[in-house]
């Protein structure tokens, strides 16, 4: 039961992966905190909205127990504590696009990998034992799930386990380790959890408050600004060159009535080879900008 507080918490990982993209998405969203002495808490100093520093496992639990409204944790944290929480676990409110990585099979190098019924009678080592088990389930596969809470990619050269499921981003830990990534066993990132209801009281208007200019933040994260100038007959070729074919407002200018500016928000990078398309066209006097804010 959440206890009675006005002020909105939003926990997140104090220090490692998550810590430095999770606050500076809270700053874009307008947030601003003042860094308390034991850096556990972060008193917030525009809004009624204060930050938890913790580690990221203890985020599900602080959510669950109303120690906090909001977190800022790996999808892979947060399915696992779910597994074992039932239907009041935390949830999902938005995937945040940082924090990319898979919870993945691997196998020692030497192995000639056949397919997963290969795993079937193998102990493999993680710390994702919940995850690890729903998917042998689901793939109909009996092995032996060894849970280690931390240096997972060692277990087969120790002897505790034959083969492992952990995160990989780059895949270098695998290779280090001679392991090769078989199967990939599910998608994560970072993503904004919150409770199943969230609070009714004015908690529960900044928390509304907060997933709108998130939502706009992470809109206009893939948007650019393109200005350029043209023939006002190549407009068309050049609109179709311009990515998400948004609605570009066009411009006369002044003293060529042949030529006009364009101007249009783009959904999604611009890439060199586009400018270029563009140039061909017949466009010059070309701008890329990227947006910080927009409000419909
Ligand atoms: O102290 P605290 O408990 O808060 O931190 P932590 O050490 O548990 O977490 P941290 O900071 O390592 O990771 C936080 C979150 O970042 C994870 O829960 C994931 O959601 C996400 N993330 C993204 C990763 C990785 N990429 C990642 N590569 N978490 C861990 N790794 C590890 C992986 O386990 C392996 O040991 O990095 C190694 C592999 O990296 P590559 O690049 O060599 O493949
Ligand atoms: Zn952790």
């Amino acid at each position: 039961m959440s206890p009675q507080r006005d002020r909105l918490r939003i926990a997140v990982q104090k220090s490692g992966r998550l810590a430095e993209p999770a606050r500076e998405l809270l700053a874009r969203c307008g947030l601003r905190f003042r860094h308390s002495r034991d850096r556990l808490f972060c008193f917030g100093e525009n809004m009624a909205v204060d930050l938890l520093l913790v580690r990221d496992d203890d985020i599900p639990g602080l959510l669950a127990d109303g120690s906090a409204d909001l977190g800022v944790v790996g999808r892979n944290v947060l399915a696992e504590d779910a597994l074992g929480r039932g239907e009041e676990a935390p949830r999902e409110l938005r995937a945040l696009g940082f924090g990319g990585c898979r919870l993945s099979i691997a196998v020692p190098q030497e192995w000639s990998w056949s397919g997963p019924a290969q795993l079937a009678g193998k102990r493999i080592a993680t710390s994702y034992p919940r995850l690890l088990t729903a998917w042998l389930t689901q793939q109909g596969i009996r092995a032996e799930v060894v849970t280690l809470s931390g240096s997972v990619e060692i277990a087969p050269r120790l002897g505790s386990a034959d083969l492992i499921c952990d995160l990989v981003s780059s895949g270098a830990t695998l290779i280090a380790n001679q392991l090769r990534e078989v199967i990939e066993v599910a998608h994560s990132e970072a993503v904004l959890a919150g409770t199943a209801n969230a609070p009714l009281d004015e908690r529960g208007e900044l928390q509304a408050l907060l997933l709108r200019r998130l939502d706009s933040v992470l809109d206009v994260r893939e948007s650019r600004l393109v200005m350029l100038q043209a023939p006002r007959t190549a407009l068309a070729a050049i609109s179709d060159l311009l990515p998400g074919r948004p609605a570009p407002t066009i411009t006369p200018i002044e003293g060529s009535p042949d030529r006009i500016a364009l101007q249009a928000v783009c959904n999604g990078q611009i890439d060199w080879s586009e400018l270029e398309a563009m140039r061909r066209a017949g466009a010059c006097a070309m701008l890329v900008l990227p947006v910080e804010k927009m409000l419909a």
